[in-house]
Formats: C-alpha cells, sequence, structure tokens
C-alpha cells in the first residue's frame, strides 16, 4: 500500500487533480485506489463528490492530519489496509499542513500495515506566484511546503502565458533544488500521466 500525498495551499487544485489522478491510476484494473480527504471546514464537499467516482473514499474532519487528528489518520489507513488493501492511497491533506509531518503520521499508520510512501507531491499555482510567495506568513508556510517536496506541479498552467510558467519554475527552484518540477493542467489533462509514473516508480 503506497501513500502518496498531494499537497499544496488553498485552492491550487488538489482535489481536482487527485480526481483525474485516481482515474488514470485506477485505469490500469489490476490496481485498487483509496482516496483520504482531510478537511478544515465542517461540511465534507469534497469527499462526497469524490464518493461518486466510485473509489474508496474517507473523509477525515476536526482538524490536521499532521496535528491534531494524527492518530485518526494513522488509524484510517490501518482500517483502510485491513478491509480494502488498495494499491494506492492518495491523501489530500489541508491546505495548510506540512507535508513532512504528514508522512510522520502515515508512518504511524504503517506500524500495523504494510505500507510505503509515495512522493509528496506539491501543487503550486501558477495563477498567483506573487500572492503566495511574497506575503510574510503565508509565504512561509508555502516555501515550507515547496521545501518538503519531493516533486511540484505548478498547476492551472492552462490559465497562464507560457513566460509565466518560467518565472513561477525559477522562483520555485530557489526553495528546492533537487525535486522534479511538472507542469500541470487538470483542465487540460496536462502532467497527469507523468505524475502517475511518477508515483507508480517512486521507491523510497
Ligand atoms: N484554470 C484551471 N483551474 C483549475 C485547475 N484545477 C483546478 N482549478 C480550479 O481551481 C479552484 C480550486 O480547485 P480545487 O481542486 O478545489 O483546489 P483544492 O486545492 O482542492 O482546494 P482546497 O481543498 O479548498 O484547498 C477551482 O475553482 C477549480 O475549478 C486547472 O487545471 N486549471
Ligand atoms: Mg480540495
Amino acid at each position: 500500500m503506497k501513500i502518496t500525498q498531494i499537497a499544496g495551499f488553498l485552492g491550487c487544485g488538489k482535489t481536482t487533480f487527485l480526481l483525474k489522478l485516481s482515474q488514470v491510476l485506477a485505469s490500469d484494473n489490476e490496481r485498487k485506489i483509496a482516496l483520504v480527504v482531510n478537511e478544515i471546514g465542517e461540511i465534507p464537499v469534497d469527499g462526497k463528490i469524490m464518493e461518486e467516482s466510485g473509489m474508496q473514499v474517507k473523509d477525515i474532519g476536526g482538524g490536521c492530519i499532521c496535528c491534531e487528528v494524527a492518530s485518526t489518520f494513522a488509524k484510517t489507513l490501518t482500517q483502510l489496509y485491513k478491509s480494502y488493501k488498495p494499491d494506492h492511497v492518495l491523501v489530500e491533506p489541508t491546505g495548510v499542513a506540512v507535508p513532512h509531518q504528514v508522512k510522520l503520521a502515515a508512518r504511524m499508520g504503517g506500524r500495523d500495515a504494510k505500507i510505503s510512501l509515495g512522493p509528496a507531491i506539491v501543487l503550486f499555482d501558477a495563477t498567483r506566484p506573487a500572492e503566495l510567495l511574497d506575503m510574510d506568513m503565508l509565504g512561509q508556510l508555502v516555501t515550507t511546503q515547496l521545501k518538503d517536496a519531493d516533486i511540484i506541479a505548478i498547476s492551472k498552467v492552462d490559465a497562464v502565458e507560457e513566460g509565466a510558467i518560467g518565472d513561477s519554475a525559477e522562483r520555485i527552484r530557489k526553495y528546492n533544488s533537487k525535486a522534479d518540477i511538472v507542469n500541470l493542467s487538470s483542465f487540460k489533462d496536462l502532467g497527469i500521466d507523468v505524475l502517475a509514473e511518477h508515483i507508480i516508480d517512486w521507491k523510497e
């Protein structure tokens, strides 16, 4: 059971991407996929939408899976392993979660289940780089997410000019010199296959 998180700040396109990605991964019928969505609000809107896609969906509310409800997250993973035995679990943390803490929490779930960690994929919204990086508090959170990323996906590239994508990539490189950077548009089905391959091939 490989656990891959799709992280990134609020509204950067995580859920939209997760749904597309899960379809690509599941298109090989041998592969079973489960989704775990962490919501900040009280109404689990995302989870309901996702269930319509016909996959196992677990919705965790009441706090962040990287801190307040880390043990619920771990238990959910153990439960999924025992009852559904997915090949891949795709996790959408909240937009304010820190990827390495999500990994630590996932490891707790691995105590009673045979898990491996997939890459931390962090989405960076190409339509608002300045807003994300130049604000004091917000900027720190976004740069921490970027530093923690194994793979960075510049999202919504359909909505910006080519030059703006390059500018975002240049700024991202300052915070993470190692991660692969992939251009992503869930609307135009760009980058989804590449990211699915990364997940399948990923070794801890
Ligand atoms: N242009 C464009 N817009 C997108 C794309 N993917 C998502 N969006 C839009 O961006 C907004 C946020 O998308 P979500 O997928 O809900 O983003 P999220 O990161 O899950 O949001 P939170 O869970 O609230 O943090 C929505 O209005 C989407 O329609 C894309 O590839 N291109
Ligand atoms: Mg979402």
